[in-house]
């Protein structure tokens, strides 16, 4: 294991990357503003597969470029990116033979966004980690789904219908998410997903796998074992608890203090405004000497920093994080 870790304990900085559907109603549906972080627009309106879908049909990154982006990270003193190869939407960003939610299937792009960007990894020596939502999946039948309610209820007109329905089928919304059972589910499209993206792209560094709701050791079991297919990968800590651990915990928009050390290997994910995925109102945006600080103090106590970055629908970084990954990278070169 401590082979396996090696890089990673180096590496001190890394760039999260959140990508997909998301990025196109980028914060707002139906005229209406959705709360909260962007790539939860789907659950957080409630908005039906059909709806969410259509979505699909306008994005369109035609200016996607992975060397590009590979490189702002590579330049900020960045040494490796997970990127969301599927968020909990369902949706994946590369060519999946066993739905047709994906990006090969559903947009009018039509290429696998994955591929690129591993070759672009794999030229600049940067190691390139896959974010796997495995067990929340709205958009594919059985998936789970997590329940976030606020105080003011679901951004919705409809919200005190929708609330008693969500209540009544853990979560789920819409009739057609409940089509299949969740063990359906992992052995139709999580298990063969996982082997997908741990097959079809060179070498993957890290699996970073994220919310176990509705998780059993059994689920657990059937996903960890794919991992052999990549014998020097790493995970985090998310698959299921306790008993998958992984290699590394995940503090979320958080450092953890001094005395919460345990010796464990530890990364702290954060955003750089107020979402992971793009929303084009949130200008919420921390400083670079904010986040250059936060660094610091990371490095100091032995994690990890994984910087996050919402692209648009367009494929482009959004300019605030252009300037921001630029302004580290001037920082880090000179000490
Ligand atoms: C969370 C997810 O629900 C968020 O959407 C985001 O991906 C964050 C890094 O992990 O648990």
């Amino acid at each position: 294991r401590d082979e396996r870790m090696a890089w990673w304990r180096e590496a001190r900085f890394g760039m999260f990357i959140h990508w997909g559907v998301y990025a196109v109603p980028a914060g707002t549906h139906n005229g209406q503003a959705i709360g909260r972080i962007g790539e939860w627009i789907m659950n957080r309106g409630k908005i039906p597969v059909a709806d969410y879908r259509a979505y699909a049909k306008q994005f369109n990154p035609v200016k996607y470029d992975a060397d590009a982006w590979v490189r702002m990270a590579k330049d900020a003193g960045m040494k490796y990116i997970v990127i969301t190869a599927k968020h909990h939407d369902g949706f994946a960003l590369f060519d999946s033979k066993v739905t047709d939610w994906d990006m090969v299937d559903a947009t009018p792009y039509g290429k696998d966004l994955i591929k690129p960007l591993a070759e672009a990894c794999r030229k600049h020596g940067i190691k390139l980690g896959l974010y796997y939502s495995h067990a929340q999946d709205w958009g594919n039948p059985g998936g789970a789904v997590a329940r976030k309610l606020t105080k003011e209820g679901w951004a919705n007109p409809d919200s005190a219908r929708i609330d008693a329905y969500t209540a009544a089928n853990s979560g789920h919304w819409d009739p057609v998410q409940t089509t299949k059972t969740m063990s359906q589910y992992i052995d139709d499209i999580a298990v063969p997903q996982v082997k997908e993206i741990l097959t079809n792209y060179g070498d993957i560094a890290v699996l970073w796998w994220d919310t176990p709701t509705g998780m059993t050791d059994e689920y657990a079991e059937k996903l960890n074992a794919q991992l052999a297919l990549q014998p020097k990968i790493i995970t985090n800590d998310r698959l299921k608890r306790p008993n998958f651990p992984g290699d590394y915990k995940t503090p979320e928009q958080r450092i953890p203090k001094l005395d919460e050390l345990d010796g464990k290997d530890w990364e702290t994910c954060m955003t750089m405004n107020g979402t992971w995925g793009y929303k084009s109102y949130d200008n919420n945006w921390k400083s670079t000497e904010t986040m250059v600080r936060n660094l610091i103090d990371i490095a100091s106590k032995g994690g990890n920093y994984l910087l996050n970055v919402g692209p648009k629908a367009t494929g482009e970084f959004p300019e605030q994080s252009i300037k921001a990954l630029k302004e580290i990278g001037a920082w880090m070169k000179v000490n």
